[in-house]
């Protein structure tokens, strides 16, 4: 089966990132089955990072990242999705068959909308230029949280489309979501998102993880009430860092009452620290070697690029597209 992830350098990754991503790419990468290729959607990303430095900088960071995570190289294509031009050639060709309607209806570009984010066209077409990078190479599960499900679709429906006009030329993805990550709540209790600035992130030392978890917003319920855990983002979020056995001991401890939310904090906070200190390690080791990352992503673009170059011809050829002898 080929797989195909993108996630954006926008900032550093959040635990919504991991949860409803990441961890999935893992997962994947060590089914022998599989084929796995991973970008990092540099290009997604110039509808909000407008910053040449902080744009480098993330996308080195979020390759550091992810093979501190456990991406390998040895059994994932990794690589930064504007080293595949041919990408954006496809993104044309997409666009030009793609009803307004369809984009239109599209939820993430309303709420960025809602939230004050600038009409960029590039803002409204995102999930074109995602159809694209998933259609380049014949990419058949896609790992991500729910919030991208829709995006998926109007991938499949796109690709329908084409394939409907020119003749099969694109192969139907499908989403792939965990259902117990599909959506991590921030600590708000809305999704967690770098727009709404209630994020704690995966490389936060383990000290402003402990404050951002204290500020995790719960009710005001006297420590003696029983509490219902489902529905508690609090609990969710501690769900994903525990044990089934440990998940069922917390949530036997909301039902019984008696107990003050900060201890679960402070546990959430202790939780996220363990987990994630072997990558934390990792990543130390990754950022003091630069170059191997660099080679490991020039590695990883010759590969996509190979795949990318034969879905396009495919694509120009269906649609009559010029193309000179080379
Ligand atoms: N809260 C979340 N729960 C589950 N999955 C999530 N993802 C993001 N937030 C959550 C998943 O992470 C992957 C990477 O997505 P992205 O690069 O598009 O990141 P994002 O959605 O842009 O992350 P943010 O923080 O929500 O950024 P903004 O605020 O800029 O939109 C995707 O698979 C996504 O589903």
């Amino acid at each position: 089966m080929r797989v195909l992830s993108g996630i954006q350098p926008s900032g550093r990754f959040h635990w919504g990132n991991y949860f409803g991503a990441i961890r999935q790419y893992i997962q994947l990468q060590e089914d022998p089955q599989n084929e796995v290729f991973y970008f990092i959607a540099n290009l997604h990303a110039l509808t909000s990072v407008r910053n040449r430095e902080q744009l480098e900088q993330y996308t080195l960071d979020a390759a550091i990242d992810l093979l501190a995570l456990g991406v390998d190289p040895d059994r994932a294509v990794l690589f930064v999705q504007s080293d595949v031009p041919e990408v954006c050639q496809l993104f044309w060709l997409l666009l030009a068959i793609t009803p307004m309607g369809l984009l239109e209806r599209c939820v993430a570009y309303k709420e960025k909308r809602a939230q004050g984010l600038p009409a960029d066209a590039g803002l409204f077409t995102y999930p074109i230029l995602q159809a694209a990078d998933i259609l380049a190479y014949d990419a058949e599960l896609v790992p991500v949280g729910e919030d991208q499900k829709q995006h998926i679709e109007v991938t499949r429906d796109v690709a329908a489309k084409f394939n409907h006009l020119f003749g099969e030329t694109f192969v139907l993805p499908r989403a792939y979501v965990l259902p117990e990550a599909a959506k991590v709540p921030g600590i708000d209790g809305q999704k967690m998102s770098k727009s709404y600035g209630n994020t704690i992130e995966v490389f936060d030392d383990p000290a402003t993880v402990r404050k951002k978890c204290m500020r995790i917003v719960t009710d005001s319920r006297p420590i003696e009430e029983p509490k219902d855990p489902e529905g508690d983002h609090l609990f969710q979020l501690y769900s994903l860092f525990a044990t089934p056995q440990e998940r069922e001991e917390l949530a036997a401890t909301y039902r019984r009452g008696g107990f003050g939310y900060a201890e679960v904090k402070r546990a959430l906070a202790q939780k996220a620290a363990e987990f994630f200190a072997p990558a934390r390690e990792r990543r130390q080791e990754l950022a003091a070697q630069p170059q191997r990352v660099r080679q490991i992503l020039a590695d990883g673009a010759a590969t996509a690029r190979r795949k990318a170059h034969e879905v396009l011809t495919r694509a120009q050829v269906a649609a009559g597209v010029f193309r000179s002898p080379s």
